[in-house]
């Protein structure tokens, strides 16, 4: 098996919605979906951007799909050789996790078809294809290449007023129609041949035509350099777009990939993790962290990474708390510079989240469950349809789970408990964590006189149960996040005026009173045998198997949750919830408490969520399940290679990469595997190895220093460097 590659064999347009995401070539800036250069809108062709959005009408935002710069369609004698219009003798795609490069093979009985691209990670706005066809036969070649419109847009169209010009670089201009975003395509290409040169601009696209006579055994390539900007990157994105394919051009093919895989090289320097004794497991593993590598925020100084990471406009290509708690932990201990973007933009969004809070009534900040740019919440009222009405389902989420503002809080506190670096706190940071600490104050302080107090009326990670009391989960959040706005004092105790002024400045002398008071009695779960219950009543719900909620089911793409939902009465319940608390917080609990929770909880759990067997398969290490741990990895690590991931929430479409996933196959490797560990302020390993694995390897970066970490079944060390 090639550990570092994925191929597929044959052309099956019926897969192309999940081959799309499989074969994603993202560069953080933008993704390109994995389909053939010709593709029409039938193939859900997209240029995904990252944190540009439109809203058409009164559909769900979404981010916007730029043109396709990369464009290439031909005809021999007046024939069509294109996949969906011609049948291939052999047709075959591998992505290469190694330097992202998407190659493509395609033989039909008059010509072959080769092409090798990428989103360059050196140049984020460049995408590169060099297409070479050899032909079997003499015959006149009509060759387009250019940038399509044809856009698959779920929620579009969103972009309009399209201008094109046409020269030596194509330039194609269009403007979202709701903030009036310019994104402007350019497309320069290197023919290693001489051909006649027309233009052709349909509704389409604008397309370069060369034309030229072609001879058996002749093989011809042509590069395309493909340039995006948008006028939130440049006034003159236009401008920008044709200087920097031109410029490309000039470098050639070769020196734009050369530069590309020097830039993956340093990627996988830093944040490989090899797996030893299992391939399909070191395989899986790279393509968990080729896609997180590969939409990773490097262009921007505060960004972060929608669920469905760049593969198309999935759950409105917004931030949740995927980001924070699934995404964050690999890149704050391999490359902290990205991790530093991803919490920065929560720390610039801030005003979004306090908004939030007041639309409520509540003061301090509450994040966006589904944050889209400038912190704008994306999450409507109805965010699934029923598949028997048709109806928007009510559903809660933006509005109940309040453990968002807690899991900023937790991952802004471990920044700085594994990168030592306190200038993220100083730089915002820490007013986040008050902000969201108020929230808590200010949803709670109205029972502060009693002996405890609840936190009502919410939805932890389980969405299956809506609006319930005390989720366990949400109150250690909340309690988390109250502990560490105090915890800013002690670590700021060398500037105490520096931090005294924050907090005049945040007017916030009457809440860090309250503080206290609210830690002692924020409402601790009950326990049953040891077993946490997941909310007030949950032991009280029915107590049935998996398989009778299924046979409940009327349709396989029911929506479980909601009003009518069959798992709402039962204790079912869609990922891993107080499980997700115990992985979290391992410090807190005992290995006995862990493997009680686990035995109890993990029968009665879906894993309808790509975050679910992750938060298991780390428990499971903890408590010496290696065999449960290692199906679960595999499951995990596998959901980008495999492709076979739930694809609807009633009728909505959900499918795309899973970068939450992909984050949480690292943290079962480094954290799980390997048990790191922070403990009173120092790494520790507790190496838990399923018997398929005889070494990890993996570096570092610890307060600044780089190390290694070295797993046999000896046991674990670090070594410097
Ligand atoms: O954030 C998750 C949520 O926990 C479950 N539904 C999908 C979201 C995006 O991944």
């Amino acid at each position: 098996m090639d550990v570092w590659s994925l191929s597929k064999q044959g052309d099956h347009p019926e897969d192309a919605a999940q081959d799309g995401n499989r074969f994603l070539a993202a560069n953080g800036y933008m993704g390109l979906r994995g389909v053939p250069e010709e593709a029409g809108a039938d193939r859900f062709p997209a240029v995904t951007l990252a944190g540009v959005y439109d809203r058409f009408q009164d559909r769900w935002r979404e981010p916007v799909n730029a043109p396709n710069g990369l464009f290439v369609q031909f005809f021999l004698d007046g024939l069509p050789l294109s996949l969906g219009k011609a049948e291939p003798l052999m047709h075959s795609a591998q992505l290469h996790y190694q330097n992202g490069v998407y190659h493509r093979r395609t033989e039909f009985d008059a010509v072959l078809i080769e092409s090798e691209r990428f989103a360059s990670l050196a140049q984020c706005h460049l995408l590169a294809d060099r297409y070479q066809m050899t032909f079997r036969r003499d015959g006149e070649l009509t060759l387009y290449t250019g940038i399509s419109t044809e856009i698959w847009d779920i929620n579009g169209p969103h972009l309009f007023d399209f201008r094109h010009e046409q020269g030596e670089a194509l330039l194609t201009e269009a403007v979202t129609g709701e903030k009036h975003i310019t994104v402007a395509v350019a497309q320069a290409v290197r023919p290693d041949f001489e051909a006649q040169e027309a233009f052709e601009t349909t509704a389409a696209g604008s397309f370069r035509v060369l034309r030229r006579a072609v001879r058996k055994g002749e093989t011809l390539t042509v590069a395309l350099f493909a340039a995006v900007y948008t006028s939130l990157d440049h006034p003159a994105p236009g401008e920008q777009a044709a200087r920097l394919c031109l410029r490309m051009k000039e470098l050639g093919f070769a020196a734009c990939l050369a530069a590309h895989e020097d830039a993956w090289a340093d990627v996988w320097r830093r944040s490989l993790v090899e797996l030893t004794g299992d391939e399909e497991a070191a395989r899986a593993l790279h393509a968990s962290q080729y896609h997180l590598n590969s939409i990773a925020p490097r262009h921007s100084d505060a960004m972060s990474i929608p669920a469905r990471g760049l593969s198309g406009q999935t759950y409105k290509g917004a931030i949740f708390w995927d980001s924070e708690i699934f995404f964050f932990p690999m890149f704050a201990y391999t490359q902290p510079e990205i991790a530093r973007v991803l919490l920065k933009y929560r720390i610039d969004t801030l005003p979004g989240a306090r908004q939030k809070a007041a639309s409520y009534g509540y003061r301090g900040a509450f994040y966006a469950w589904e944050s889209q740019e400038g912190g704008q919440e994306g999450c409507t009222d109805f965010n699934v349809v029923d598949v028997f009405t048709h109806r928007p389902v009510r559903t809660y989420f933006r509005d109940k789970q309040i453990h968002i503002s807690g899991d900023i809080a937790y991952a802004l506190r471990s920044y700085y408990e594994i990168t030592g670096d306190r200038s993220l706190l100083e730089e915002g940071g820490a007013k986040v964590i008050l902000e969201c600490a108020r929230f808590y104050i200010s949803r709670a302080s109205a029972r502060l006189d009693g002996d405890t107090v609840d936190l009502n009326d919410v939805i932890g990670p389980d969405e299956y149960h809506e609006r319930v009391a005390n989720s366990a989960f949400t109150n250690a959040m909340a309690l988390h996040c109250l502990k560490s706005a105090l915890m800013l004092r002690e670590l700021f105790a060398d500037r105490p005026e520096w931090f005294a002024r924050l907090l005049k400045d945040l007017n916030y002398e009457q809440d860090w009173a309250l503080i206290p008071p609210l830690i002692a009695r924020i409402r601790r779960p009950r326990l049953r045998d040891g077993v946490i219950e997941q909310f007030d009543g949950y032991f009280e719900l029915e107590d049935c198997s998996l398989d009778d909620v299924r046979a409940r089911l009327r349709d396989p793409r029911e929506y479980w949750g909601g009003d009518h939902g069959v798992a709402g009465p039962t204790q079912i319940i869609k990922q891993a919830d107080v499980i997700a608390l115990l992985a979290l917080f391992p410090g807190d609990f005992t290995d006995r408490e862990v493997a009680d929770n686990w035995q109890y909880y993990e029968p009665r759990t879906e894993h309808g969520s790509s975050l679910s067997a992750c938060m298991y398969a780390l428990t499971a290490c903890r408590i010496g399940k290696t065999d449960e741990a290692w199906e679960l990895f595999l499951r995990t690590a596998n959901i980008d290679v495999s492709g076979s991931s739930k694809q609807w929430a009633g009728e909505i479409y959900i499918g795309g990469t899973h970068p939450a996933a992909n984050g949480g196959a690292w943290m079962i490797a480094a954290l799980g595997f390997a048990g790191l560990r922070i403990r009173d302020g120092r790494p520790e390993l507790h190496p838990s190895l399923p018997r398929q694995i005889s070494r990890l390897r993996f570096p570092i970066v610890w307060r600044g220093e780089r190390l290694t970490v070295e797993v046999t079944r000896e046991g674990g060390r670090f070594l410097r460097g």
